[in-house]
């Protein structure tokens, strides 16, 4: 059994659709403590983290919104980050996606604490594969990935602890990939499996593939979710929607692999807006893969109806 530990980044500055700050009230109101629970884990509410004080940062790219806002979410969920991994495992319930710009860099510096390769598994419609300076949106949550990665452009952010090799990160669902990015990503081994990907193999053999070599690396693995991975059909509440997405059981099957290796060691769960959800269907759904992704099984999913 697992020691959760609940952290909400109630963050909205990383993108333009207000709502995203209400992510972690809808995800308690959904239940996700009590869903883990009732599969036996442990669950520990630290309640939202707060940003650090706001300073006056710039950067030389006029598109880009809300960096020192960015960089006080960013230095504030490295650190609550690093702090719960050596206790459980941090869920971190967004708020948008550039929240992952802070919780990748604290599971490097607790990898770097631990001597232990840090692996990503990237579920999005998009790359996030921006830097601060190529960003025509201006939108800092797609670009978390970059930042990981190493790449130049991130002025004024502090270096990433220790960049993470693309060999250790594995893309899925992706569909929304801008030029710079692609150009960027041109550079790296990240493996990409997208739509077309998923369409021709299934879900099961890319990420067997990928969960081998985790293993292999006695790696520490960190999954981000963004609610844009799922088909806008069934997963409505979300600002960036983009169709094509997985299906309901496309995902819950990555989260019962995902389950299944016991390799994950955190989580986040991003870009769910409230504000934007059909009573809550969003929020439900994204509480019900958190519960496959912790041991429930198909046969005793509870909405299961005959
Ligand atoms: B998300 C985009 F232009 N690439 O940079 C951009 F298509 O966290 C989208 O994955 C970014 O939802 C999406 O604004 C960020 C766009
Ligand atoms: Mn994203
Ligand atoms: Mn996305
Ligand atoms: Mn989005």
């Amino acid at each position: 059994m697992t020691h959760c530990i609940l952290l909400g980044a109630p963050v909205d500055e990383g993108q333009r659709r207000p709502g995203c700050l209400m992510g972690p009230a809808a995800y308690r109101t959904a239940g996700l403590a009590a869903t883990l629970a009732a599969l036996g884990h442990s669950v520990e509410d630290r309640g939202d983290v707060a940003p650090d004080p706001i300073g006056q940062q710039s950067c030389a790219n006029p598109a880009v919104h809300h960096l020192p806002e960015t960089l006080a979410w960013t230095g504030a969920l490295r650190r609550a980050t690093a702090a719960a991994l050596p206790h459980g495992m941090p869920i971190i319930m967004g708020g948008d996606h550039s929240l992952a710009l802070g919780t990748l860099a604290g599971v490097a510096d607790h990898a770097a604490q631990a001597g232990r390769a840090q692996f990503v598994i990237w579920l999005d419609a998009h790359s996030d594969f921006h830097t601060v300076a190529s960003t025509t949106s201006g939108n800092l949550h797609g670009t978390p990935m970059a930042y990981a990665s190493g790449l130049p452009g991130f002025d004024p952010f502090p270096p990433f602890p220790a960049p993470i090799p693309g060999e250790n990160i594995c893309m899925f669902g992706i569909r929304s990939v801008d030029p710079a990015e692609h150009a960027a990503m041109q550079d790296t081994e990240i493996t990409v499996n997208d739509m077309r990907v998923l369409d021709e193999q299934g879900v099961v053999a890319p990420l067997r593939g990928f969960l081998d070599r985790v293993r292999a690396a006695d790696g520490l693995l960190h999954v981000s979710l963004d609610v844009d991975f799922l088909d806008p059909s069934i997963a409505p509440a979300v600002g960036t929607t983009v169709p094509g997405g997985t299906t309901f059981r496309e995902a819950h099957l990555v989260m019962e692999l995902l389950h299944e290796s016991g390799l994950v060691t955190s989580l986040d769960l991003v870009e769910l807006n409230p504000f934007l959800d059909e009573r809550g269907r969003t929020a439900r759904l994204m509480v019900e893969l958190v519960g496959s992704l912790m041991g429930r099984k198909v046969f005793d999913r509870p909405t299961r109806s005959f």
